[in-house]
């Protein structure tokens, strides 16, 4: 029996849904994981309707759907691919899967026409944009204010626009991709070498101090608001290997110097099927005690933390609890479906509270993020509805101000916080 005054601006349960579709609809969020480039990277960044339809989600659809050998798709040219992928997919087939869907979306949302027979349309619509006018109409359709890139210091293009001043753009942010140096780096390590670090094979002698003078050089010419790297399955740590060396003599040192977070995405099995090239990365269950024990060693660093495999989900949450430093994001590329993001998104709710970052876009092609913003929103609505719901029939009235709080706290401020320094 409730005898205390109900706060102002209690919603009444049964317009609990319409505060929270109002809420997340007005939301500007952070996208704090993306492939996408600044212009001033130049051919960097990817958009339009050919790199829409040769997504590597699509292009792994594409030869479930046509037999068609990888050898002859990637003799094809672009326009060419695009055209198989569309005639395949959208015309041939109904568009039902998760990314085709994603496709008509976008579509539909730039009022294009998602049924034709061939691409004449898109294409003459997207030839008269500029590069500017569709990123700020992909971020306004997406309510995205800003995205995090994902930059390669060891990419010969990038590197080379970085250091001839490009980069800066206040809708894009800086992140330094660590994946050649922590995951190949026997064939990488010259390359640092060539640009005058002293580095070893072996990574012994001053290689760690080397690749940490390397990583503060580059944070200084980004100012990369994080590092990142993506682990495999088997990821171990501690181990005697180069990898774990370099995480735990330069790397993570060069994280608490600069005091900005390291992502660990834990959980590839790189390239099972070489022949489909980006498609052919596949998932697996990763022994998440790597993830506890480098909590436990470095307190004074930050994790940001995103676990591919649907059975890694769980423990995740759980060490989320063990660990403030450790801030679990995203449902990563195979778990990107509403299905699966429904169920990672309930339970880290349950266990986390509003104390974690739902969802980045990973998205590769510009106009991507206007769809995969658009199902999360339509996915978190009914959890977050139903959450209040319950909080509400526990005995707790909701107003409009818990919802915006902890939508922003979710969609950006736990983003913010945690990359903001310390000292
Ligand atoms: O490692 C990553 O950042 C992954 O997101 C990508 O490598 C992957 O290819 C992808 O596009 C996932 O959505
Ligand atoms: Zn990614």
């Amino acid at each position: 029996m409730k005898t205390t005054q109900e706060p102002a601006g209690t919603i009444a349960i049964d317009e609990i849904r319409h505060v929270v579709d109002e809420v997340l609809a007005k939301a500007r969020v952070i996208d704090m994981h993306t492939h996408l480039f600044a212009p001033s990277l130049g051919g960097l960044g990817l958009w339009g309707i050919d790199e829409l339809l040769t997504y590597h989600y699509l292009e792994a659809e594409l030869f479930r759907s046509l037999p068609l050998t990888p050898e002859a798709y990637w003799a094809m040219t672009k326009r060419e691919q695009a055209d198989a992928i569309w005639r395949a997919l959208f015309v041939e087939n109904t568009p039902i899967s998760e990314a085709t869907r994603g496709v008509v979306s976008v579509l539909d949302a730039l009022g294009l026409p998602t049924a034709a027979g061939d691409l004449r349309e898109a294409r003459a619509y997207f030839a008269a944009q500029s590069v500017d006018s569709a990123i700020d109409r992909a971020l306004r359709l997406a309510g995205v204010s800003e995205v995090v890139m994902t930059n390669d210091p060891l990419d010969p293009q990038e590197a080379a626009m970085w250091k001839a001043g490009a980069g800066h753009d206040p809708r894009f942010r800086a992140v330094l991709r660590l994946d050649r140096i922590l995951n190949k780096w026997d064939s990488h390590w010259a390359k640092l070498n060539a640009e005058g670090y002293a580095v070893e094979e072996s990574a012994a002698g001053g290689t760690a101090g080397e690749v940490r003078r390397f990583l503060v050089d580059w944070h200084k010419r980004t100012n990369a608001v994080y590092m990142a790297v993506s682990l495999p399955d088997t990821f171990q740590f501690p181990e005697d290997s180069v990898r774990a060396a370099l995480l735990r003599e330069a790397v993570i040192p060069a994280c608490r110097e600069l005091d900005i977070p390291l992502s660990l995405m834990i959980g590839v099995r790189y390239q099972v099927n070489p022949a489909i090239r980006l498609a052919g990365d596949a998932a697996g269950k990763a022994d998440l005690r790597a993830l506890e024990r480098i909590c436990v060693d470095y307190p004074e660093n930050r994790f940001l933390t995103s676990v591919l495999s649907r059975e890694n989900q769980h423990e995740l949450c759980v060490y989320a609890r063990k660990f403030s430093n450790l801030m679990p994001f995203g449902c990563w590329w195979f778990l990107n479906n509403p299905s699966v993001v429904e169920e990672m998104t309930r339970e880290r709710i349950e266990m986390l509270g509003a104390s974690f970052i739902p969802q980045h876009s990973d998205a590769r092609v510009l106009e991507q993020v206007i769809y995969k913003w658009k199902n999360t929103r339509r996915t978190m609505a009914p959890i977050l509805a139903n959450t209040y719901r319950l909080l509400a029939e526990d005995g707790r009235a909701v107003t409009r101000r818990d919802i915006e709080r902890d939508v922003d706290r979710m969609f950006r401020g736990n983003f913010e916080d945690f990359i903001r320094p310390r000292r």
